[in-house]
């Protein structure tokens, strides 16, 4: 197989999660901008991905979040998903957005309230078992605010323990992903502030605790690339809540600021899924990530959006599998700096587009999803559709 077909093969073949509250309104603490044609419902959610499924051919998992997703019934919700070519992805926990919820979730001073958290993951456990997913996401807003106002190991050791609880009702061959961010809402401390925590207290809970790196979720000038490889080193990359930033937790469309960035990171997953003999667990970690948007379309419309973010990380993905690695190899064990880096940086100056229009095209796919979107009637549609009721948002 040409290197061209491996790439085209591969990047159309490559699954992408969306996040069903990116179908929502949502936007910055300071204001929210409403659409026309936003779901009301997490029905019309799955309508909306299904959308973006179409278009794009490789988004065809929906990832919820609970309890902003909560139906009566989930089978119901995963068989109407069925229907229209979608899964159902992972199960967001929520710990963040009850009064209860001040000092602390699953790392809380109370047992009371700790339960609370507890049981609210371990119904997302349920939900992942009615609607046939196999993840179930935590990303807990605790921590501090004051220096002494409680302890690092207690708190540590609180979320340790009711992980572990936690643990045992994920669904048959279920993975549990725990998302690190450096700060916010806290400002003193987080109690999982980055992926040596996530690492450590995965390694405390369970094979299949696995770490999620939001894109977003790190400071300014963090190697993201490099805590990816030494994620998949050990094993336990779960998947990406992919999005992308200038500052602080942007939540803006992926490869929009630094596709150079999301290039590197892909590089690494390309690399371990290629190293199957040297280093089997990062091959077979690479092959299981589950690569999901979290991203949030304030004053941008909603589906060309998404639709955009595919496509952004396709062409990085595209990009990264076009790295000589052969070539890489020997310019590294050469010691031929330039000549490594030049490798890299060709696969990234080239313009991957025609390829991936050829493969899309060959696939039946439009071969530009966006241009083809913004030229259907899809989004008069849906304003038209879904006049009246409450359009779904964060809260
Ligand atoms: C927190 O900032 C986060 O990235 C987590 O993934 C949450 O579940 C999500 O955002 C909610 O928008
Ligand atoms: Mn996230």
């Amino acid at each position: 197989m040409s290197s061209q077909s491996r790439v085209a093969a591969a990047v159309t073949e490559l699954e992408i999660e969306t996040p069903s509250w990116g179908y929502g309104n949502s936007g910055t603490r300071f204001k929210v901008f409403p659409q026309p044609g936003v779901p009301r419902d997490p029905f019309e959610k799955v309508e909306d991905a299904a959308i973006v499924g179409r278009f794009t051919g490789v988004a065809r998992s929906i990832a919820l979040h609970i309890p902003w997703d909560r139906v009566d019934d989930f089978s119901m919700l995963a068989a109407f998903a069925r229907e229209r070519g979608v899964r159902i992805g992972g199960i967001n926990s929520n710990t963040f957005q009850d009064e209860d919820y001040k000092l602390g979730s699953l790392c809380h001073p109370s047992f009371e309230v700790r339960r609370k958290a507890v049981d609210h993951i371990l119904e997302c456990c349920d939900i992942a078992r009615q609607t046939g997913s196999t993840v179930v996401k935590v990303w807990l807003a605790d921590g501090s605010n004051y220096p002494g106002q409680d302890d690092f190991r207690a708190r540590r050791r609180r979320l340790i323990e009711t992980l572990r609880e936690i643990y045992p009702a994920l669904p048959e061959n279920g993975r549990m992903f725990l998302e690190y961010k450096f700060y916010e809402p806290a400002f003193y401390h987080t109690d999982v502030q980055d992926w040596g925590q996530a690492l450590t207290v995965c390694q405390h809970v369970g094979e299949r605790a696995q770490v999620c790196v939001d894109t977003g979720h790190h400071a300014m000038g963090t190697n993201i690339e490099q805590i990816v490889s030494i994620l998949l080193q050990e094993g336990r990359l779960g998947g990406f809540d992919l999005n992308d930033k200038k500052y602080g937790d942007d939540d803006l469309m992926v490869g929009s600021i630094d596709p150079y960035q999301l290039f590197r990171i892909c590089h690494e997953l390309v690399k371990a899924q290629a190293d199957q003999l040297t280093d089997p667990v990062a091959h077979a970690n690479a092959r299981e990530v589950v690569y999901m948007l979290d991203q949030c379309h304030n004053i941008e419309p909603k589906l060309p959006a998404v639709i955009r973010s595919v496509m952004n990380l396709q062409e990085a993905m595209a990009k990264a599998l076009l790295v000589d690695l052969d070539a890489l190899r020997q310019a590294q064990s050469a010691g031929d700096v330039l000549e490594a880096n030049r490798l890299l940086k060709d696969a990234y100056d080239t313009d991957v587009r025609p390829l991936l229009a050829s493969a899309r095209g060959l696939a039946g796919l439009p071969e530009d999803p966006y241009v083809a979107y913004l030229a259907s009637d899809e989004e008069r549609r849906r304003a038209a559709a879904r006049v009246g009721g409450v359009a779904a948002g964060w809260q």
